[in-house]
This record gives C-alpha cells, sequence and structure tokens, in this order.
C-alpha cells in the first residue's frame, strides 16, 4: 500500500517535472495532414512528429503568410517515411503559451491544406480554417534555407512500427527513440539526458523513503 502510494507520487512528480509529450502523426494513412492538426500543449511539454508516409517536413509560419517560414522558427528538414521503415521524429520544447503556426513545405502541401497549429486562442478570429484557407491562395510554398533547426531530431526503429502509429505516450519515457539526437538548435543538454537524470534523481528520492 504505502508503495503503491509512493510510486503514485513518483509517477505525478515525474510527469510534472517532465512534462507531456504530445505527438502529431505526419501523413499519417498516406493524406496530406497532420494528426491533429489542432493541438494544446503547456509550457514544458514536448510536441514530437513522426513521419509516416511520403516525404513531409514540419515548419513554423506566421499566421499571416501560411506558407513562409517564421524568422527564427522550426525547420526538421524533410523526412520521407513509409512502411517496415523507421520512423523519422522531429521533437519541439513548448516555451510559451503562444500559438504556433506550421505548415508542410513539400510541393504545394502547405497550398492542399498540410497546416497546423498548436495553443490556437479560443474565440480567436485567428482560427485553423483561417489560416488553412489563407494557406490555399499562397503564391508559393517556401522551404527554409537551413535545416533542420529548432527541434531535435530521433528515430522509432521498425520493430516498433506495427501500425505506423508510433507507440508515444507519456509513460515514463521509455519511448523507443535513438539514443543520439542529430540536431537541435545548440542546445547541448538533450531531451532524454535530461529525462533520464530527471527520473534518477526521483527514483533516489523513493529509493530513500522505501
Ligand atoms: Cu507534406
Amino acid at each position: 500500500m504505502q508503495l503503491t502510494n509512493t510510486l503514485l507520487l513518483l509517477s505525478t512528480a515525474a510527469s510534472s517535472v517532465m512534462g507531456i509529450t504530445h505527438v502529431v502523426k505526419v501523413g499519417l494513412n498516406s493524406a496530406l495532414t497532420y494528426t491533429p492538426n489542432s493541438l494544446t500543449a503547456a509550457v514544458g511539454d514536448k510536441v514530437e512528429f513522426d513521419f509516416l508516409n511520403a516525404n513531409h517536413s514540419v515548419v513554423q509560419a506566421p499566421f499571416t503568410t501560411p506558407c513562409v517560414p517564421s524568422p527564427g522558427g522550426f525547420f526538421s528538414g524533410f523526412h520521407p517515411g513509409g512502411p517496415g521503415k523507421a520512423i523519422d521524429t522531429f521533437t519541439i520544447d513548448i516555451k510559451t503559451t503562444d500559438v504556433i503556426w506550421f505548415y508542410c513545405a513539400q510541393a504545394k502541401h502547405c497550398q492542399s491544406g498540410m497546416v497546423g497549429v498548436i495553443n490556437v486562442v479560443a474565440g480567436s478570429n485567428k482560427t485553423l480554417d483561417a489560416f488553412t484557407a489563407a494557406a490555399k491562395l499562397a503564391p508559393n510554398n517556401v522551404v527554409p534555407p537551413t535545416g533542420p533547426v529548432g527541434g531535435v531530431l530521433g528515430q522509432i526503429a521498425p520493430a516498433a512500427n506495427g501500425t505506423g502509429g508510433g507507440a508515444a505516450t507519456g509513460t515514463g519515457g521509455a519511448k523507443p527513440t535513438s539514443t543520439a539526437p542529430i540536431v537541435s538548435n545548440g542546445a547541448v543538454g538533450t531531451v532524454s539526458a535530461s529525462q533520464a537524470g530527471g527520473l534518477f534523481s526521483l527514483l533516489l528520492v523513493a529509493g530513500l523513503l522505501l
């Protein structure tokens, strides 16, 4: 009983320390979509884009220019995906509650509605529908000059890639991603390292309690 309580406390503490990782499936069922295309994430959370099919990307954009990169925004680079392949992932940290609009820079995917949003403001006229409508009219789909930038690349092994979904919910950090993030925006401390560190100290505390 006491052990159960301690473990419960521990997992609650762990999730509040590490935040939640929200997973967005890119190209699910070979569609030009992000699933979900609108999500809410708290400061300290992460959003992980899983590239399942075709050759997609994710680029941050201002609301006013849907298919043009935001200065200083993130860009995943292009990631081909398909059945039996490892799934490339691109994970961003949510550092503010500001709205984050994004699109796919491949071909005319942005114009075709391959766009999405994090933390849209309820009641605002800056809706995902409005962004999508503006994207449809955008003259160009602009690929950022450099990247990947603004996030961390990873991979989900094919073995964990049963239904093309990627098994990524926050159950304590045991996600089948590769150990070495290839790119980040200059941040040296990696996600997995800091998570592991946090978990380790929590386990240490648990050990003392028990
Ligand atoms: Cu695309």
